[in-house]
């Protein structure tokens, strides 16, 4: 009788605890993984878990038992021994194996996932203040000058409204950008990591990959998705509070898919996109040179070179198309404005950062901003 009400109380205090670890497993263990190395670093985890939490349950079972049941006031005489070389030769070479077991299966994934020789793609990854730019450099093999030369900039993407409590927090708040990295699934792709001002650090938790981003050094990392879907990380430095506010979005497609978009991105940069704007020319050569002596296109340049800040508001910047934002400006008059955009202002640095802009591009885009906030 006693026995079966033990029993059943048993199997519902395990039946209880196994759910609450599945509810713990989606919300508190790490994120799924999605590429091998991940995968293993996953397991790595789990293992070393478990080998932790055998140890916790030995070690404490063994004191608790020791220190009730030996306890004076049952009776108990103390054991007077000293220097027993069995126990303490037993209790290091215990944890030395214990060591050796976890260290052998740890140090085999560390060496693959600093292995990214053999890559099909290798895109350099730059950090600034506040935002990732992607430039594919090569790819290799059947992604041979499939998206060679597209240079992205990806910046934050949620509402300032969301950020300041003015409307409802959305699902992927703070983790959104205007531009995602995109890559093709089952392709090994090599990043080259670096930063243009402070450290930063690339990390997507579902790849396995996390790597400082440091000025003036080059560090590598790969990762080889294997589903196609949309993957969500963050810059991981600390110092600076604005590193939490340049999210990293990755999208991860078909390869055939990935060749289309990669034709739509056109070379990226600003002398190709200045480029294809006047289609007139099929030599990108002629057709640059014909920006220069002035048929700008506004919108070319302001997407290349201005709507990193423009388009989400970045570091008070007036939002593209925000009338109240622009108005007061407007009526500054349009020179005052090229002013602004050729020589910088407040935090916006001159030419929006493009030394090798025109003043025709400058103010076409200048143009293109009023326009668009009128
Ligand atoms: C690094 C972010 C950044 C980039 C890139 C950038 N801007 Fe700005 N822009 C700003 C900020 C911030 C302000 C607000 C400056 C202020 O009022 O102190 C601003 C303001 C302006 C203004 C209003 C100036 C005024 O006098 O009120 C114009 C016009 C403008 N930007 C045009 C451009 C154009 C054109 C480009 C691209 C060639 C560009 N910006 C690129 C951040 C940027
Ligand atoms: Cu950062």
């Amino acid at each position: 009788m006693i026995k079966t009400l033990l029993h059943r109380i048993g199997t519902a205090a395990a039946l209880m605890l196994f759910s609450g670890l599945a509810m713990a497993q989606a919300k508190y263990n790490l994120q799924e993984p999605q590429t091998d190395i991940a995968r293993q670093m996953y397991d790595l985890h789990t293992i070393v878990l478990v080998i932790c939490l055998v140890i916790f349950v030995g070690v404490f079972g063994v004191m608790f038992y020791s220190i009730i049941k030996h306890r004076k006031s049952v009776g108990h005489k103390a054991a007077h021994f000293h220097e027993n070389t069995t126990v303490e030769v037993i209790w290091t070479i215990i944890p030395f194996f214990i060591l050796i077991g976890m260290a052998i299966p740890a140090t085999k994934t560390v060496l693959a996932m600093r292995d990214s020789s053999a890559s099909d793609m290798t895109i350099k990854v730059t950090g600034y203040q506040w935002k990732w730019s992607y430039e594919y450099l090569k790819g290799e093999g059947d992604l041979a000058n499939v998206a060679d030369g597209v240079l992205i900039y990806s910046t934050l993407a949620t509402p300032r409204e969301q950020i300041y409590g003015a409307a409802a927090k959305g699902e992927n708040y703070l983790l959104e950008v205007d531009n995602p990295l995109v890559v093709p699934v089952g392709k090994k792709v090599r990043l080259l990591i670096t930063a243009n001002d402070v450290i930063h650090a690339w990390w997507v938790p579902a790849f396995g990959v996390k790597q400082d981003a440091v000025p003036g050094f080059i560090r590598d990392a790969w990762f080889k998705v294997e589903r196609p879907g949309i993957y969500r990380g963050q810059c991981a430095e600390l110092c600076g509070k604005e590193h939490g506010f340049m999210p990293i979005v990755v999208v991860a497609m078909e390869q055939n898919e990935f060749a289309q978009w990669a034709a739509g991105q056109n070379g990226g940069g600003i002398m190709t996109a200045a480029a294809t704007a006047t289609t007139a020319s099929p030599a990108p050569a002629a057709a640059a040179a014909a920006v220069r002596t002035g048929a700008a296109d506004g919108k070319g340049v302001y997407q290349n070179a201005c709507a990193m800040c423009h388009s989400a508001g970045v570091a008070g910047a007036p939002k593209t198309g925000d009338k109240a934002a622009w108005a007061p400006r407007i009526a500054t008059g349009m020179n005052a404005l090229y002013a602004s955009s050729l020589n910088g202002k407040g935090v916006m640095p001159p030419r929006g950062g493009n030394a090798g802009l025109s003043d025709a591009e400058v103010k076409a885009a200048t143009d293109y901003l009023v326009q668009a906030a009128r």
